[in-house]
């Protein structure tokens, strides 16, 4: 397995923490005042009777209003620009469940901020400028393409904007080029590493050494999967377009919880129900404030993102929180005969038996009045046998795994390899069809 030597792009990441609190203060004082020629927070500041001045210390922050997705929507498409139109230098969507993307704009000074972002964390997940790096992010609307390829322009490695799809092609550009490190969701690299196999080619023996992952959820389980599977050393890195994109967090060589670049976004993690912060360590939903971005700064937007803080020090040297793993959404968590349930603690007990591949699909279903769990699981080849009492074997193996983990009983269905649909962009793991269901 390859290593990585710890290094600091900048010095801000590593601020004594009351320095970076002054920082913190002065940047909020500096964005409610720009903000407040926005309909949205003018009108929430004259309710609140918030000035700029009324942010006397970081707690002040719990005044101020929360952003939405869906006060994004109501505003569709530009309702929460600072900034006249003419001075926007880009615009990206993220691709809601619903139908119209919603908008969000940078200017030049916002879209340098962006890649200095995301050379921060690249660099702390062992990027070198001497390096080359392949891209299999979308390059669109959605932020991961354009976001990660300027980000490593930024830190002077060589980038090669495969995007997604394709990915026999991906491959062998990989090869021919010698790509040291791979951009793209984990899903992903689980496809391309499947593909080379399919191709008589050892995903191990791939150039391919370092990973930066991000845009989905995903498990300590996946990363040991995809680590064995490709012989590479994968970095975690979060963002959202709403906060400005990939850049917000990302993981330093210890690999224990992405650093959130707090000089440039105040995060919040609050209980979903009451608002009320969570200590560190327990879960609660992200908010988000974006300190210095110019054109569309949001206040504590609401992520729906479910992940813990943990703001002890790290051996890297860097002063910033940490958060952990997303372990879910509030809004895409199922419930289940009344049971809380994440996608991703069904992967976690798939993967933690023997036998069964990442490749799986949830389906929940309300046949009469109970609801009806139902994983569909690819196995390796050599278990998918004739004999009953094998496949049977492995199915109450599954099923005891997802009750240990999940708390739910489930119905296991074990399929062929290659049977399940394969994702280029973020992976959809979710069938619910109780509302489609009469
Ligand atoms: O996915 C931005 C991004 C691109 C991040 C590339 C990292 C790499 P959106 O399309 O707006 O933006 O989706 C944001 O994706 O609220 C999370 O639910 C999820 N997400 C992003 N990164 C992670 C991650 C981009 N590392 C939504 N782990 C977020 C888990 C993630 N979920």
């Amino acid at each position: 397995m390859p290593t990585i030597e710890n290094h600091i792009r900048d010095g801000e990441e590593a601020l004594p923490r009351d320095e970076l609190a002054a920082l913190q203060l002065a940047r909020l004082r500096d964005v409610v005042a720009r903000v407040a020629n926005v309909p949205f927070y003018r009108e929430a500041f004259a309710l609140r009777g918030i000035t700029p001045k009324s942010m006397r210390s970081l707690d002040d922050l719990r005044r101020l209003p929360f952003t939405t997705k869906d006060d994004l929507r109501r505003h569709h498409p530009l309702g929460f620009l600072t900034v006249p139109r003419d001075q926007l230098a880009r615009i990206h969507g993220s691709s809601g469940t619903t139908g119209k993307p919603t908008f969000v704009a940078y200017t030049a000074k916002d879209l340098t901020l962006w890649s200095d972002l995301c050379a921060r964390f690249l660099v702390a997940g062992g990027l070198k400028s001497q390096h080359t790096v392949h891209v299999a992010f979308g390059y669109g609307l959605f932020t991961g393409g354009f976001g990660l390829h300027y980000g490593i322009e930024k830190v002077g490695a060589a980038i090669v904007p495969a995007a997604s799809g394709n990915t026999r092609r991906q491959i062998e550009i990989i090869q021919d080029l010698g790509a040291e490190v791979l951009v793209c969701t984990p899903s992903y690299a689980l496809t391309i590493a499947e593909t080379a196999r399919e191709l008589g080619i050892d995903p191990r023996s791939l150039p391919l050494k370092y990973a930066h992952f991000g845009a989905e959820p995903w498990t300590e389980e996946m990363r040991q999967e995809i680590e064995s599977q490709m012989d590479l050393l994968a970095f975690n890195n979060y963002g959202l377009s709403e906060v400005i994109g990939p850049g917000v967090s990302g993981e330093c060589a210890m690999r224990d919880g992405m650093h959130l670049q707090e000089d440039h976004f105040l995060v919040e993690c609050l209980d979903p129900d009451t608002l009320e912060p969570m200590p560190d360590g327990e879960e609660g939903e992200l908010v988000i404030t974006a300190l210095t971005k110019e054109a569309m700064p949001l206040l504590r937007y609401r992520t729906r993102d479910i992940a813990r803080l943990d703001r002890s020090p790290c051996a890297c040297g860097r002063t910033t929180a940490r958060m952990s793993r997303v372990t879910g959404r509030t809004d895409d968590m199922l419930i289940i005969r009344g049971v809380n349930v994440f996608p991703s603690q069904i992967e976690e007990a798939l993967l933690r038996v023997e036998g069964t591949t990442p490749h799986y699909m949830i389906e929940v279903e309300r046949p009469a009045t109970l609801d009806q769990l139902t994983v569909r699981v690819e196995v390796m080849p050599e278990l998918l046998s004739d004999r009953m009492d094998r496949m049977q074997h492995l199915r109450d193996r599954i099923g005891k795994e997802i009750l240990t983990v999940a708390g739910i009983r489930a119905t296991v269905e074990l399929v062929a390899p290659r049977t399940l649909e394969r994702f280029t962009g973020k992976a959809k793991r979710v069938n619910d069809k109780r509302g489609k269901q009469g």
